[in-house]
């Protein structure tokens, strides 16, 4: 063999090598779901009907102790995205936006997003409904401007579908008939409306991508897609098929429903209160308070049938053996607990999601696993078990050792809002507030959850404390 042919021989082996390589790396679906409660019957609560979540969970491993690091639908999808927390900035939805900013302004300055890196290793990225905060990842005034991107440099396409709601704005918070915000009447709370699945957006969203997979499929490179469903985001609005399941359906008691004594992250509901509710409150009517719980388990049935649709159509084209499922909640939601109606707490309700993870042949499918972990794992766990380097700037920790033994420990979980910081433990929160006031909860007696201890073991806030700090050390 001469020199040239030699050549010509190793080329088209490294060729080949490469190409058999870029066919057996697997595809990643992220489903994201806003202000989903870690209320799935997959979970532990028998009455939500969540058959298709439930299936996902026995074929991969659900996280029963993830922990989301704000309580905020922008904070926190900004730390799934970017696998860093951002301390230095208020934990606002304007995260990503002012992230995008830097990036304009100093290039060098920001780091590659989870979907950007996975672009950067040879994966075709997309984005359908709402991954980071805008549904359709635009700004300006209706969330269309295609000139103001969320996540420059990320996605190889990012989709909304507007269907009756006139602009991705519309889209955020709508109801049946075309419904949405700013057309002088005040939307309702809730309601079930006897239609399709399409009477809402999330059912215009599985549609989409439903199509996007059938396209990605024909080109047989791998892909990451993310898509983000928007129920049970408020208003509480899903087809009334749904609101059936739960006609006869007897509730459990709210735990902990007072408002907490001390000082706390307690806040006064506005974002519910803001809608209409026929002058009803929850908090002095228990017979409303139950109307609003079946509305939002309506919804999240409502989305669990719209990733039944997605799982099946992965199933129907051969894909799921050779895809990476992830689901994942952006953050919990008090229906009551501690007296609050919403998130925007850092208590357990409002930092708690559930996080379910699915390929195959994961060892001890359906066993869940205990361990605290945080949103903040899930950019290098994807690295981790796709096969691609973990890059260096990552603030979390793969969870590979919990994917492969669900018995493996975990690690503490931190939150943030702008005027406290959280830490959780196995068996503790504590909550420090910036004027140096602590809480802490321990779990580990369950008629304890709702009090705080601090007083009590001020040798553990210590611990705690140090802790904390420790890790926050990281951001800067
Ligand atoms: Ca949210």
């Amino acid at each position: 063999m001469n020199l040239a042919h030699k050549s010509t021989t190793i080329c088209l082996l490294i060729l080949f090598a490469l190409t058999a390589s870029a066919d057996e790396r697997k595809n990643i679906l992220l489903i994201c779901i806003d202000d989903l409660r870690p209320e799935l019957n997959c979970f532990g609560l028998d009455y939500i009907h969540s058959p298709n979540i439930d299936q996902l969970a026995a074929s991969g491993r659900a996280f029963y102790n993830h922990y989301v690091n704000a309580p905020t639908c922008g904070a926190s999808r900004y730390t799934l995205l970017t696998g860093q927390y951002n301390l230095n900035s208020p934990q606002n939805n304007r995260l990503l936006f002012n992230r995008a900013s830097k990036l304009k302004e100093e290039p060098s300055s920001v780091s590659p997003s989870l979907p950007a890196w996975f672009r950067k290793n040879g994966y075709t990225t997309v984005s359908i409904g709402k991954v980071s905060h805008h549904p359709g990842g635009l700004g300006g005034k209706n969330w269309d401007d295609p000139n103001v991107v969320e996540m420059p440099n990320s996605w190889d396409l990012s989709l909304q579908p507007i269907g009756d709601w006139q602009h991705p704005r519309g889209v955020m918070h709508a109801l049946a008939e075309g419904k949405i915000w700013g057309l002088g009447e005040i939307l309702s709370v809730f309601e079930a409306f006897a239609g399709d699945d399409q009477s809402y957006p999330d059912g215009w969203i599985t549609e989409t991508a439903i199509k996007q997979i059938n396209k990605l499929d024909a080109t047989g490179s791998p892909f990451f897609m993310a898509v983000g469903f928007i129920r049970p985001h408020l208003p509480f609005g899903a087809p009334k098929k749904y609101l059936d399941l739960y006609d006869e359906c007897e509730l459990p008691a709210i735990a902990h429903p007072y408002k907490p004594k001390h000082p706390s992250s307690w806040q006064s509901s506005g974002e519910f209160m803001r809608y209409n509710r026929w002058s009803r409150n929850p908090i002095s009517d228990p017979a409303f308070a139950d109307d609003v719980r079946r509305h939002y388990a309506a919804c999240v049935s409502y989305v669990d049938a719209q990733v039944g649709l997605l799982m099946d159509q992965l199933d129907r084209l051969g894909m799921r053996e050779n895809t990476i499922v992830v689901l994942w909640g952006d953050h919990g939601w008090h229906l009551g607990e501690h007296g609050v109606w919403g998130k925007h707490t850092l208590f357990e309700e409002s930092l708690r999601s559930p996080l379910i993870i699915s390929y195959k042949d994961i060892p001890k499918s359906g066993e869940p696993c205990e361990a605290v972990v945080e949103s903040i794992d899930i950019f290098p766990t994807l690295c981790d078990i796709s096969g691609i380097p973990i890059p260096e700037y990552i603030h979390g920790k793969t969870l590979k050792l919990q994917l492969d033994n669900p018995e493996s420990l975990g690690h503490s979980a931190v939150g943030f809002q702008s005027h406290r910081k959280t830490i959780r433990t196995k068996n503790h929160r504590l909550i420090l507030h910036n004027n140096g006031y602590a809480e802490l909860y321990d779990f580990s007696n369950a008629k304890d959850a709702g009090i705080n201890r601090a007083q009590d073991f001020p040798n553990i806030v210590l611990q705690l404390t140090e802790q904390l700090n420790e890790r926050l050390k990281l951001n800067k």
